[in-house]
């Protein structure tokens, strides 16, 4: 049984190879584990479509399993219908397909089936019945047979994460990329209206800090890395571990540096200070707004006071801080974006970054708004928050808060602009979108 797993393009504007597949490579370490051992992880992510159908020609794979955000979906779906006229049986993963597999399924009939959530386990049980050529009822699947959609229980999500495999990174050229990813939790307590975490993930569960720093030494002289993106949506959820965590990566002497994203309001000074020992270079706080009342309406329950503390506390300790500004939040004004400012002002971040409110599928803002899925249907790539404010009027604003970082750190704060003000640019979205409002 040949399996071959394909990260597509990402959205328009994102450079390819950021950082590698992580949850492809997740599938990979459980399938070998498991037997399969032809199984192979392809990024795409700069491929055409020409190029990802002649690499099917030449691995000739049973099984192409393809991950799918909201965004690259139309890549994604191209990627199914390429390995469809090869005559493989295709899978669609990830979080884009866990909200919307029915009318993927129901809409396009390259998709054969789509696994719900999280893979590891799914794939493995997927392919030891394809082998046996019995279907089963597997948990975490919905698929279509004879022209009928057949969704299959729903998976209780992995609580043993120690038990899963490292990411299996073999097939990749690690040298191509900007960053490499570890994952030490799973899921987000908090429910904020514009993230999907919570409803894709659950509750937060984590890894052991044993688990965590072997994973650490492995990849350090596995594949030679010795810096690290913790992509956890919210690192440290409980102090405790990261105080563990911190503890053991010193007294590990293996040197590695590491960034993070977490909220304000769950690091302290003595904390901040530990995991700067241990090896924190960077700290990502989605921060979305100066404004309490735009905080409110993003049930992103923190307080004005905390986002100061947690930089100040950065500053101090030496720990890069970005401030993470979502604009056109529900009732975004002109002067809910100037408290905004005023925040940035008082915090003096390293960096600021900017997005513009997008709508996503599993999220409780696409769950609010009453409008039809249809739209993910057409070319449309992106669908923005326009409630509150015009498009253009979102985008201008992003930029000057770009510029007012750089101002607020002089030299430091244009090279920085220059830095990842370019890929912001690139990231300032395609031509195709569509809008609510
Ligand atoms: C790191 C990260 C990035 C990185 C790298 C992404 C990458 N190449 O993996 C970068 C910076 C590039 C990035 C960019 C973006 N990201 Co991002 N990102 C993340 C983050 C924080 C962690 C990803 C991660 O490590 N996941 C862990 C692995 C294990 O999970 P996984 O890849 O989903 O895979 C598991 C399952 O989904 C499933 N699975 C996945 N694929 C497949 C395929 C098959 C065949 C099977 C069987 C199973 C399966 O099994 C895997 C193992 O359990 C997530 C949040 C999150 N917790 O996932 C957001 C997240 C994925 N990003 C998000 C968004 C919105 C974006 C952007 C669109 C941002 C923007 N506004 O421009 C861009 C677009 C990128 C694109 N592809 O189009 C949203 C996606 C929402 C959506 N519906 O699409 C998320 C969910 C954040 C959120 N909470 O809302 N992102």
């Amino acid at each position: 049984m040949r399996i071959l797993l394909v990260s597509p393009k990402f959205a328009s504007g994102w450079k390819p190879y950021i950082m590698p597949p992580i949850g492809l490579c997740y599938l990979k370490a459980s399938l070998t584990k498991a037997g399969f051992k032809d199984t192979k992880v392809l990024d795409a992510s700069n491929y055409s479509i020409k190029r990802i159908k002649r690499e099917i020609e030449i691995y000739r794979p049973d099984i192409i399993g393809v991950t799918c955000f909201t965004e690259a979906r139309h890549n994604a779906l191209d990627v199914t219908r390429v390995a469809k006229e090869l005559g493989a049986t295709t899978i669609l993963g990830g979080v884009h397909p866990t909200f919307m597999y029915k009318q993927i399924l129901d809409n396009y009939k390259s998709v054969d089936i789509v696994v719900v959530g999280e893979g590891e386990e799914t794939i493995v049980e997927l392919a030891k019945s394809l082998v046996r050529g019995k279907w089963e009822s597997i948990g975490g699947l919905v698929l279509r047979y004879k022209d009928q959609i057949i969704v299959g229980s729903e998976r209780e999500r992995i609580e043993d994460l120690d038990s899963i495999p490292y990411p299996d990174y073999s097939d990749l050229d690690l040298k191509r990329y900007d960053e490499f990813p570890i994952l030490t939790s799973r899921g987000c307590p908090f429910q904020c209206v514009f993230c999907s975490a919570r409803a894709c993930w659950g509750n937060w569960r984590h890894r052991s800090v044993p688990n965590v720093v072997k994973e650490l030494g492995y990849s350090v002289s596995r594949y030679g890395r010795k810096s690290f993106i913790i992509t956890d949506d919210i690192f440290s959820a409980s102090s405790k571990r990261v105080e563990e965590l911190c503890q053991a990566l010193v007294d590990s002497k293996l040197g590695i540096k590491w960034k993070i994203q977490t909220r304000v309001d769950s690091v302290t000074l003595p904390l901040l200070g530990l995991m700067k020992e241990a090896g924190c270079t960077g700290i990502v706080f989605g921060v979305e707004s100066g404004s309490p009342t735009i905080l409110k309406n993003l049930n992103k329950k923190e307080d004005i006071e905390s986002v100061v503390e947690a930089f100040t506390w950065c500053n101090q300790v030496g720990i890069c801080s970005t401030f993470n500004v979502l604009i056109g939040a529900p009732g975004e004004t002109v002067e809910t974006l100037n408290e905004t400012r005023e925040l940035i002002r008082r915090c003096r971040p390293s960096i600021v970054s900017t997005a513009v409110l997008r709508v996503y599928p599993g999220t409780p803002l696409w769950a609010q708004e009453e409008y039809s899925d249809d739209w993910l249907l057409g070319g449309g790539e992106t669908l923005y928050y326009t409630k509150a404010m015009r498009l253009n009027e979102m985008y201008r604003h992003s930029r000057e808060m770009r510029m007012l970082q750089a101002r607020l750190n002089g030299m430091k704060g244009y090279l920085n602009l220059i830095k990842f003000g370019m890929v912001s640019l690139r990231r300032i979205p395609s031509k195709v979108f569509r809008s609510i409002g």
